[in-house]
């Protein structure tokens, strides 16, 4: 038994075979779910102790349970032994009331994502009745746009940290709706939908080619957030789409931490260009490039064609594409361009043997004076006095590595921008044509290396506001519901995570308002003075601690996911991100086109030094810019869909509970599992539940008691305070409603503002 339990384990088909399961998408409502809770509605004292802990730990069939709502009890061990059950069973998606926890099986898996498996989703009269899947979130989501579901909009937010899956759970989203939402249409139709479905889905490996990179934790990482509105018109046909992405970590261009990679897009041009195109561009085989670390990994270099065709129906013929990548190869060589300090302070930096070659390819390759590059990098200009006099001052190595670095990484975040641009010009539709939108929100998931730094300090803090969201949308929200509803309604406690996101954003003192002042003040301090400041001032928040271990300068912030230790030397400078104005005017005299148009004469933003003093730094524009983000998703109906990395090595089906656990835990899963179990998943308003159920009995005297056994499957609401507990009848008649709905009145108008709010939102069935 145990050896075959074993093999079972190892090979979710050989646990299939075995059980004699086929597999199928049709929902299975556990065999023993239904013995345990047949028994259970005589009583459940009928059961001694021994029987229900068999029960549980029936792993042979905990597989079966669909939802994680219905695990009884719901704890953490036996959440865990379900979810474990099912991924050794090779079934990855798990109901958990509102949301759907998604295993990440690091493997394909043939036939889950098929079109048959979609149309059989899309088709069903009820697709929440066949097995979890993404395809049910999704489908919900397409029929809550055609539906008068208030908010008629609607979001799928994915979650999860580094590698769990956001990304290719988003991509068969996509895949998904851009399969239902051009099918049923008249063959006039057909061939512009299918354009716009197929460039919508180019402008995922384009965005993925240059925003995604080789992580310690996810060999496809995404380097920027992504929310993509899928844009529909009436007849719920795809008319376009748009992206709005969230901070590229730009500075991965020119700084790659130890056996991580720069975005594949450099692999990808090293490995896919031809003879030809590696003449041109200098990308000899032979040829190290600091900025290429990792190079002899094979991972997607083969993707270059992908990526060019991709380009190409987006609109980027390939003399445009040979710009970019002629670019691309223009920074690989400057990331060889290194310098020595001079013997005489006085004097610019020596360049290091090589550098000099490495400097004329990328002059040649960037189509600017190679006289000027050089004494860009080497010599800071400075502009003083009322007279606005010009100085020129040698800089350090150190600061020429800077300024090199800086190059790099502006030119690299305005050809991102620029790429993003055209997609969006190339997918979005004219905004008369479309009414309603599908949201995918897709950003970089929670992130703790052992040095992190304000890349970090904003993903991880993305990630604490998406947290919110759901903390504020679900847990909160619909408890203070029952609440007002004066429903009985033992609260449940959950994780809020407002005193991390105080720490970090807060007005009038946070980390970020603190950042911002050393930026204002022009006063990059020292790293020590800066952790003083914040031991000062926010040393009351409890989110905030220090590694007195550590020998560098750093504080720790205690997140929703856990503790991240951050360096503090480098953060100053990099929220404030300065260009100096003379290396954009080196790149404003460009002779490439591309390079003219992603640095146009006269851009204020990045000339003029003043300007410059003034200009938003990085964390205001992020915090903006995700306060935009959850204006957005406040006005969408949400679906959650909670990503879960088995193991932090990337095995395919290795299961490792302390590492699930924790991830459950800091998103709340188990909190959710509660609320949903003990709470009111089925919400309909009066006027669909009465145009739904009214004509079945309209002499029915309708209390909430016998709505509840209306359709059979939940217990009667109490209102608090009656006597003894038990069911109040609000005595309305359905034959009450429907005249009052056909008079055009609002039901709820009728009623005392107590059964008003008894009855206005919950009609339980
Ligand atoms: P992420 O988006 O959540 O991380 P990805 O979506 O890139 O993670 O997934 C990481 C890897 O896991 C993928 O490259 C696949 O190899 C594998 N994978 C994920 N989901 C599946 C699936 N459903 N079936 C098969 N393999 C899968 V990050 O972008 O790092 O936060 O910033
Ligand atoms: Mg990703």
């Amino acid at each position: 038994m145990a050896a075959s339990t074993d093999s079972a384990r190892r090979d979710p088909r050989e646990a299939h075979r075995k059980r004699g399961a086929t597999p199928s998408i049709e929902g299975s409502q556990s065999n023993c779910f239904n013995k345990f809770h047949k028994a259970s509605d005589h009583s459940i004292l009928n059961h001694t102790l021994e029987e229900v802990k068999a029960f549980l730990i029936n792993e042979e069939e905990l597989h079966q349970f669909d939802d994680l709502t219905k695990v009884n009890p719901v704890t953490t061990a036996t959440v865990l032994k379900c979810l474990q059950a099912r991924y050794a069973a090779g079934i990855f998606y798990t109901s958990a009331g509102c949301t759907l926890v998604a295993l990440n099986p690091f493997q394909p898996v043939p036939n889950l994502y098929s079109p048959d498996i979609m149309k059989a989703y899309h088709s069903a009269s009820r697709p929440q009745e066949l097995k979890p899947h993404i395809f049910t979130m999704a489908e919900e989501a397409f029929r809550n746009v055609q539906s008068h579901v208030e908010p008629v909009n609607q979001s799928l937010i994915v979650s999860g940290e580094s590698g769990a899956g956001k990304t290719w759970t988003s991509r068969c989203l996509m895949n998904y709706f851009a399969t239902v939402a051009t099918s049923s249409i008249s063959v006039k139709c057909q061939e512009n939908v299918e354009r716009i479905e197929k460039r919508v889905l180019d402008s995922n490996p384009v965005m993925e080619a240059f925003g995604n990179a080789c992580t310690l934790r996810n060999h496809n990482s995404s380097r920027f957030g992504k929310y993509i509105q899928l844009q529909l018109n009436r007849s719920q046909q795809l008319e376009g789409a748009s992206v709005q992405t969230y901070l590229l970590e730009k500075t991965r261009v020119a700084n790659q931490a130890p056996l991580e990679r720069n975005f594949h897009v450099f692999y990808q041009v090293m490995k896919g260009a031809t003879e030809e195109q590696r003449l041109e561009w200098g990308l000899s085989e032979k040829e190290e490039f600091f900025w290429l670390p990792n190079a002899d990994k094979i991972l997607e270099e083969d993707q270059f064609e992908e990526t060019k065709d991709a380009m190409l129906h987006l609109g980027i013929d390939s003399c445009t594409q040979d710009q970019v990548f002629r670019i691309l190869a223009g920074l690989l060589h400057l990331g060889n361009v290194r310098f020595s300090s001079p013997t005489d302070e006085s004097h610019p930096c020596d360049l290091k043997e090589k550098a000099k070659y490495f400097l004329k390819r990328t002059a040649n390759l960037l189509k600017v004076s190679e006289d000027s590059l050089l004494e860009e990098l080497r010599v800071r200009t400075i502009i003083a006095g009322r007279q606005q006099q010009v100085f020129k001052k040698p800089c350090s190595k150190i600061e020429c590595g800077m300024r090199r670095d800086c190059v790099a990484k502006v030119i690299y975040a305005k050809l991102f921008d620029w790429l993003v641009k055209i997609i969006n010009g190339s997918i979005c539709s004219d905004s008369f044509k479309w009414t309603n939108f599908i949201g995918l929100l897709d950003v970089y998931g929670f992130e703790s290396f052992l040095q992190n730094n304000l890349e970090q300090l904003c993903i991880n803090y993305a990630n604490e506001k998406l947290q919110q969201h759901f903390v504020a949308h679900y847990l909160k929200a619909q408890q203070e519901e029952y609440t007002a509803e004066e429903l009985e309604w033992s609260f449940v406690t959950y994780q809020d995570n407002q005193s991390c996101l105080d720490l970090i954003e807060g007005n009038p003192t946070s980390i970020f308002s603190l950042l911002n002042e050393e930026s204002r003040l022009n006063r990059f301090s020292d790293a020590n003075q800066f952790k003083t400041r914040l031991q000062t001032v926010l040393a009351s928040n409890h989110c905030l601690s220090w590694n007195v271990f550590s020998k560098v300068p750093n504080f720790v912030v205690a997140h929703y996911a856990g503790k991240v230790n951050y360096q503090i030397e480098g953060m100053m400078e990099k929220n404030k991100d300065p260009v100096p104005p003379e290396l954009v005017q080196l790149l404003e005299k460009s002779q490439d086109t591309l390079l003219k148009e992603l640095f146009p004469v006269g851009d204020k933003e990045h000339n003029d030094s003043k300007a410059q003093n003034k200009a938003v730094t990085v964390v205001s524009k992020f915090k903006g810019s995700l306060e935009n983000l959850m204006c957005i998703l406040n006005s969408t109906t949400p679906h959650y869909i909670r990503c879960i990395k088995p193991n932090m090595d990337c095995k395919p089906l290795l299961f490792r509970s302390e590492e699930i656990l924790s991830q459950l835990e800091a998103c709340g899963i188990i909190e959710t599992i509660n609320i949903s179990a003990a709470g009111f998943p089925i919400r309909i308003l009066f006027q669909p539940f009465v145009e739904r159920y009214g004509l079945l009995k309209t002499d029915w005297k309708l209390n909430f008691k016998t709505a509840a056994s209306f359709n059979g499957c939940c217990p009667a609401k109490k209102r608090k305070g009656s006597s003894g507990g038990s069911t109040e009848a609000l005595n309305i008649t359905v034959q009450d409603i429907l005249t009052n709905v056909l008079a055009g009145q609002t039901v709820a108008s009728s009623f005392t503002p107590t059964e008003k709010r008894s009855c206005s939102s919950l009609v339980h069935c």
